[in-house]
């Protein structure tokens, strides 16, 4: 298996629990395997000169420049040990799928952003603003760098209106650094070997600005990593204490519910049990076991009225048996234990059977030692196969299942952390 297909593995094992953290896993593998060139994209509205201002920063025509709307997606030069992107203008009248689409790849893979403005504009516009403001709070994060550029100033009358600019643009964004460029004055001054021209253009200074910025790179970037791991990390690790939290409550939960029931289970036995102790402690030999003639038909006799007598005493010791096993919600057979004589298929007469004869087994079943436990042990069978026992169960299952995957997103994240 390659490397990719490991990186994607680890990706989706955290993804199942933290799907909210897909861009931060996007950019994380591109500060894994982006390569080492730091790269520089721009952002700002249409027309301002984007286009152009990279031709001249990188020294060709590299890019499509235009009157009209002229960067429709993402295009990309690497150019001298520097990736350069040159992304579609921000205009909410254009934004189709692939501006979108351009955009926050621009966004996911920039180490530099060149905000770009033209002087013409005078301040920012409200969607300038907050973008500006967006890409500072991030790189304040992040530390990825973000630089603004006055454009086009030689559309400016004078040094005066470029300082009435300036100052506009100061108010908005108090102690930003503003470098104004002439895209224009640039390409003339190199053209025509005009020193002078070029300085004023302002591009040299700008170049300067991102050399130093480039410099800046490799820390910023292992800097984010390191957050953005961090972040992934605790947050798994929240997960898992809340997983965990809940399993063991859950089990708790399981193992007091169960001690109730046998605690509860044994308190109607004991009270059977001495019920039932009186009715089978009577002298004499069990007159249900006389056996009655053809003659006794329609007779009242001794032996059946003493099994009358052991069948009600029965039926009382099930009522009782029954009454509890309802009060635990422990009523109906499971369902693929069921049959089609309805009456049949509860766990009271699951356990019990329908009827009993002698005194003998009245005993056995509610006063002997092996009985009772025989009773405890089916019943508690029951129990465990009723529904809430069973939601129950579930639900730890669920909780352990959870940590599983948890646990499986923080090995992955260790997996990825490791390059190449
Ligand atoms: N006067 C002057 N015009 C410029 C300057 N920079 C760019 N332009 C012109 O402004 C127009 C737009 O330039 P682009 O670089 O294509 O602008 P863009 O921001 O990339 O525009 P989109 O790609 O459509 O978002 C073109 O006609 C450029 O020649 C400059 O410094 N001065
Ligand atoms: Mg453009």
């Amino acid at each position: 298996m390659s490397g990719i297909d490991n990186r994607r593995q680890a990706e989706n094992a955290i993804l199942a629990v933290l799907p909210g953290r897909s861009r931060d896993l996007a950019r994380l593998r591109i500060l894994a395997e982006g390569g080492e060139a730091p790269v520089v994209t721009v952002v700002g509205k249409y027309n301002h000169g984007k286009s152009r201002l990279l031709n001249e920063l990188l020294g060709a025509d590299a890019f499509h420049v235009a009157d009209t709307r002229a960067t429709v997606a993402l295009a990309e030069r690497i150019h001298q040990g520097v990736r350069w992107m040159d992304a579609p203008g921000l205009d909410a009248d254009v934004g189709n799928e692939d501006d979108l689409h351009a955009l926050r790849a621009a966004w996911l893979e920039s180490d530099i952003r060149l905000m770009v403005h033209a002087a013409r504009e005078g301040e920012l516009d409200a969607d300038e603003l907050a973008l500006l403001q967006e890409l500072h709070a991030d790189g304040e994060h992040t530390r990825r760098q973000t630089m603004f550029v006055l454009s086009q100033v030689d559309q400016l009358e004078d040094e005066a209106e470029l300082e009435n600019v300036g100052q506009g643009l100061r108010g908005q964004l108090p102690g930003i650094a503003v470098y104004p460029v002439s895209s224009t004055r640039h390409r003339k001054g190199a053209t025509e070997g005009k020193r002078l021209l070029l300085e004023k253009s302002g591009i040299p200074a700008l170049k300067l600005e991102l050399k130093a910025a480039f410099g800046r790179v490799p820390s910023a970037r292992a800097h984010e990593a390191g957050l953005l791991r961090n972040g992934i990390r605790v947050e798994l690790e929240q997960r898992l204490a809340a997983h965990a939290g809940r399993l063991v409550q859950l089990r708790d939960q399981h193992a007091r519910q169960r001690r109730d029931f046998d605690e509860g289970l044994r308190d109607v036995l004991d009270t059977v049990q001495a019920d039932m102790l009186d009715v089978v402690n009577v002298p004499g030999p069990d007159l249900a076991r006389l056996p009655d003639s053809a003659e006794d038909r329609f007779k009242m006799t001794a032996g059946k009225l003493e099994r009358s007598r052991l069948q009600v005493a029965y039926s009382r010791a099930c009522r009782a048996v029954n009454a509890y096993l309802i009060r635990q919600g422990v009523v109906e057979l499971p369902t693929a234990q069921q049959t089609a004589a309805a009456s049949l298929n509860t766990v009271i007469v699951a356990v019990m059977g329908i009827s009993i004869k002698y005194r003998d087994d009245l005993r056995r079943i509610f006063c002997e030692a092996d009985g009772r436990k025989r009773l405890r042990r089916d019943f508690a069978h029951y129990y465990e196969q009723s529904s809430d026992r069973v939601a129950l169960v579930a639900d730890m299952a669920r909780a352990e299942s959870d940590i599983a995957s948890v646990e499986q997103a923080l090995a992955a994240l260790q997996a990825i952390g490791t390059k190449g």
